[in-house]
């Protein structure tokens, strides 16, 4: 990849996948006229995962993240465009999908199914720093130098 264009990496968490809303994920991306630069269906190990998850390490939720991040393949995506990192949180929704707007893919298409707000179908990269960082853990062939 050469492009500058501003880049995020996307992951439909094991619950979309389970559910098989894979699709949906990525016509809304694209709908929103993001291209799509790399996706790889995959089933992560706890060493990715918890280095993509570095920044809660030690907080409650921070084990059961993992072990559900764990539990099923992942669809991980890195979309490009203007503004993609804000775009695509924005297309997300709030964390707690019960919370989150209509219109967003977890208002639509989440809820919570227990206690924990752990299953909201995707992630987004929050900003520039941990987009490329990210997108270096899920994609090392797509890093920039
Ligand atoms: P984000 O995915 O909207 O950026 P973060 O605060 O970065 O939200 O949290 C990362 C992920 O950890 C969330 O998407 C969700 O799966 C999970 N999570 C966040 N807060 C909680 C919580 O209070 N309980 C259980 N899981 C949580
Ligand atoms: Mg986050």
């Amino acid at each position: 990849m050469t492009s500058t264009t501003e880049r995020t990496l996307i992951l439909v968490k094991p619950d979309g996948v389970a559910r098989g809303l894979s699709g949906e994920v990525l016509r809304r991306v694209e709908a929103k006229g993001y291209r799509l630069e790399a996706a790889e269906l995959r089933t992560p190990d706890r060493h990715l995962l918890e280095e993509h998850y570095a920044e809660h390490a030690g907080k409650p939720f921070f084990e059961p993240l993992v072990e559900f991040m764990a539990s099923g393949p992942v669809l991980a995506v890195v979309a490009s465009g203007n503004r993609v990192i804000e775009g695509f949180r924005s297309l997300a929704g709030a964390t707690d999908p019960t919370a989150a707007a209509p219109g967003t893919i977890r208002g639509d298409l989440g809820r919570t199914w227990d206690t924990a707000v752990t299953q909201n179908i995707v992630h987004g990269s929050d900003s520039l720093e941990s987009a490329e960082r990210e997108i270096a853990l899920w994609f090392p062939a797509a890093a920039r130098a």
